[in-house]
C-alpha cells in the first residue's frame, strides 16, 4: 500500500488537474481520445498509470500523446507495454475508472485498491521509467507536461521526454530499451536503413537496379509528424527516392483532406496530388505514421484513385515471405529441422477478395475485432504472423525461437554452401525481422519493406495491384444518441444488440449479389461505422446507405 508521503504527493498533484464535469471518457480502440481541452486530467492520470505499470513490470513503459487520424483539435494517449505493444487489456478497466474518478477521495481509493490487487510495491525503493512522446498537435506540449506530472507523482518514477515522434518510433524505443539495446531516434533510423540496404544487397544482380520509373515513391505525410521523419530516413537511402508532400512544414492542416484515413475511406487523392502524378507509385501516412496505404492516380481520374490498401500490403508481404520459406525448405541442409508456421490476421474490414486470395495461397487466415491490440495478440501465436487492417495498420511478427533458428542456420551454412538460395532466404527473413517494426504497425518501416519487395519481385505498383481485384465497398459513419448501444459478436460481424437490427441488416444484404455488410461502434470517434461490399460500386453504395438508415432508425438521435 501507499505510505503517507506518496498519498499526499498524489493528493497535491491531482488538485492541479480536475476532471472535466459531465464528460465520460472511455478507453477505446487505442486509448483515450477527445477534444484536447478535455484531456489534461486524463493525461495526468494516465501518467500515474504508466508509472504503476512500469513498477509492476520492472520495465520501461511508453506514453504517446496523439489522436492519430482524428482532427487537429483532438488529442489522445496511447500506452506502450514493455514489449512495445499496446497496454495489456486487463489494465484497461483501471484506466477507464481512473480517468473518470471525480472526487479526490475516489481517485485515491481506486489507486489504493488497484495497487493492492496487483501487488505493486509503492515503497519508494522500486524504480520506474516512462518514455514520453508526442505528435505535432499544438496541444501536445501542455498535455505532455500533464503526463509528466502524473508520472513523477509516483515516488521513484522518472519521465523521459523523447520529444516529437511518430507513435511507432516511441513503441520501438520502448521495445529496444527493454531488450537492453540502444534506443535513440538515430538508432531507429540506423536499424531501418541498414536492414533495408541488406535486403537490397540480397536482390539478384539482374534485378538490382531500380529502372528509371521505379526508383521513386511520392508520399503524402498527412501534414503530421511522419513526413518530417520520412525525409530524414530517405536521406540515408541512396537507391530509393522518396518525395514527401504534405509534410507538416508546408502549412497544411493535419489530417484535413490528406492522410491514410482520408485516402482509404474516401478513395480520393489527397490534397497536392493529381493529374501530374498519373501512374506513379504514391503512398499516404496517417497523422502519427502508424498507418500506410498506397494509391495510384489513374488517367483522367477527376480525383478518384486506385487504392492499394492494407490488405494488399499484407498480401505482398505474404507472397514474399512464403517464397523465402519455400527456398528454405527446398534447400538441402535446411529442411525438416524446423517447420515455420506462417499465419495472417485480418478484420471484418478486409476486402473479401483479399481473404480469398490469401486462402488460395494456402495460408491460414484468422479474424479478430478491429484494433491493433487484438490482431497483434493473434499474430504473435505464429513463427511468422502478418497482420493488417484494411486501413493500413499492420506489421509482421517473428517468434523469438524462429529468429534464433534463422540466426543459427545462417551461421551453420555460412562455411560450406556460401551464397546458396537457402542461406540467402534465411538472411532475407532475418533482415525483414529487423526492418519491420515488431512493436507495432509502422508506416515508415512498412514503406521500406514494400519498396524493397517490389524491387526484388521486379514489380510495378500496377503489377502489385493486380494480385487480385477488390470487391467494390463503401464505408459510412452514422451519428447516433449512444454508439455503445451497439454490441457485436463474432469479430464484429454480427450485431447482438439492439435486438432486430441484425435481422434487418441480413434482409437488406440478402438483396445483393456478393453482398456483405456489418456495423460497429467506433472506438476512436463518436459514430457507428457501416461497411458494405457488393459486386458493383452502385450496389455497395446502396447497401451501405440503406443499412445506415437502419442504424438511424434503431438508434437515431431521437429527434426525428
Ligand atoms: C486506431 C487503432 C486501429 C483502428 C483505428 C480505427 O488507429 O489503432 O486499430 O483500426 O483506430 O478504429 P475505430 O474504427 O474503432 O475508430 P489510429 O491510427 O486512429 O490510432
Amino acid at each position: 500500500a501507499m505510505n503517507d508521503e506518496q498519498q499526499s504527493l498524489l493528493l497535491s498533484s491531482s488538485s492541479r488537474f480536475s476532471p472535466p464535469q459531465g464528460v465520460k471518457l472511455s478507453y477505446g480502440t487505442a486509448g483515450f481520445r477527445a477534444d484536447a481541452s478535455l484531456l489534461p486530467s486524463a493525461l495526468y492520470r494516465v501518467g500515474i498509470l504508466a508509472a504503476l505499470r512500469s513498477l509492476k513490470t520492472g520495465s520501461i513503459i511508453g506514453l504517446m500523446i496523439t489522436a492519430s487520424h482524428n482532427k487537429v483539435s483532438d488529442n489522445g494517449v496511447k500506452i506502450a507495454d514493455p514489449n512495445g505493444g499496446m497496454l495489456s487489456q486487463h489494465w484497461e478497466p483501471f484506466a477507464d475508472a481512473l480517468a473518470n474518478a471525480l472526487s479526490p477521495k475516489h481517485f485515491l481509493l481506486l489507486i489504493n485498491e488497484f495497487v493492492a490487487k496487483e501487488g505493486i510495491l509503492m515503497d519508494g525503493v522500486s524504480q520506474a521509467e516512462v518514455l514520453l512522446g508526442r505528435d505535432t498537435r499544438p496541444s501536445g506540449d501542455a498535455l505532455l507536461e500533464a503526463a509528466r506530472q502524473g508520472v513523477t507523482s509516483v515516488v521513484g518514477a522518472v519521465a523521459t521526454d523523447m520529444g516529437v515522434l511518430t507513435t511507432p518510433q516511441l513503441h520501438w524505443m520502448v521495445r529496444a530499451r527493454n531488450k537492453g539495446m540502444q534506443a535513440s531516434e538515430q538508432d531507429y533510423f540506423e536499424q531501418l536503413s541498414s536492414s533495408f540496404r541488406c535486403l537490397e544487397d540480397l536482390i539478384p544482380a539482374e534485378k538490382r537496379k531500380f529502372d528509371g520509373l521505379n526508383n521513386k515513391v511520392i508520399v503524402d505525410g498527412s501534414n503530421g509528424v511522419g513526413g518530417v521523419k520520412l525525409k530524414v530516413l530517405g536521406s540515408l537511402l541512396s537507391a530509393l527516392v522518396i518525395e514527401v508532400r504534405n509534410s507538416s512544414e508546408d502549412g497544411g492542416v493535419l489530417n484535413d483532406g490528406v492522410g491514410a484515413d482520408y485516402v482509404q475511406k474516401e478513395k480520393v487523392a489527397p490534397h497536392g496530388f493529381g493529374s501530374k502524378d498519373v501512374g506513379i507509385r504514391c503512398a499516404s501516412l496517417d497523422g502519427d505514421a502508424d498507418r500506410l496505404v498506397y494509391f495510384i492516380v489513374p488517367p483522367e481520374s477527376s480525383g478518384r484513385i486506385d487504392l492499394v490498401d492494407g490488405d494488399k500490403i499484407l498480401s505482398l508481404f505474404a507472397v514474399f515471405i512464403r517464397e523465402q520459406l519455400s527456398f528454405l525448405n527446398e534447400n538441402e541442409g535446411v529442411t525438416n529441422s524446423h517447420q515455420a508456421r506462417l499465419g495472417v490476421v485480418q478484420t471484418a474490414y478486409a476486402n473479401g477478395a483479399s481473404t480469398n486470395y490469401l486462402k488460395q495461397l494456402g495460408l491460414e487466415v484468422n479474424f479478430t475485432p478491429t484494433g491493433v491490440k487484438y490482431l497483434h495478440e493473434k499474430a504473435a501465436e505464429f513463427d511468422i504472423g502478418i497482420y493488417f487492417e484494411a486501413n493500413g495498420h499492420g506489421t509482421v511478427l517473428f517468434s523469438e525461437s524462429f529468429v534464433g533458428w534463422l540466426e543459427a542456420k545462417t551461421k551453420e551454412i555460412s562455411s560450406g554452401s556460401n551464397g546458396s538460395e537457402g542461406k540467402k532466404a534465411a538472411l532475407r527473413l532475418l533482415a525483414v525481422s529487423k526492418l519491420i517494426n515488431q512493436a507495432v504497425g509502422d508506416a515508415l518501416s512498412g514503406l521500406l519493406l514494400v519498396e524493397v519487395i517490389l524491387q526484388y519481385m521486379g514489380w510495378s505498383v500496377h503489377r502489385w495491384n493486380e494480385l487480385y481485384h477488390d470487391l467494390p465497398s463503401r464505408q459510412l459513419k452514422v451519428k447516433v444518441a449512444d454508439r455503445n448501444a451497439v454490441i457485436t459478436a463474432n469479430a464484429e460481424t454480427v450485431v447482438v444488440s439492439p435486438p432486430g437490427l441484425q435481422e434487418a441488416i441480413n434482409a437488406e444484404t440478402g438483396k445483393y449479389h456478393k453482398g456483405r455488410c456489418f456495423v460497429r461502434p467506433s472506438g476512436t470517434e463518436d459514430v457507428v461505422r457501416v461497411y458494405a461490399e457488393a459486386s458493383t460500386q452502385e450496389a455497395a453504395d446502396t447497401l451501405a446507405n440503406s443499412v445506415a438508415k437502419l442504424v438511424d432508425q434503431f438508434l437515431g438521435l431521437g429527434s426525428s
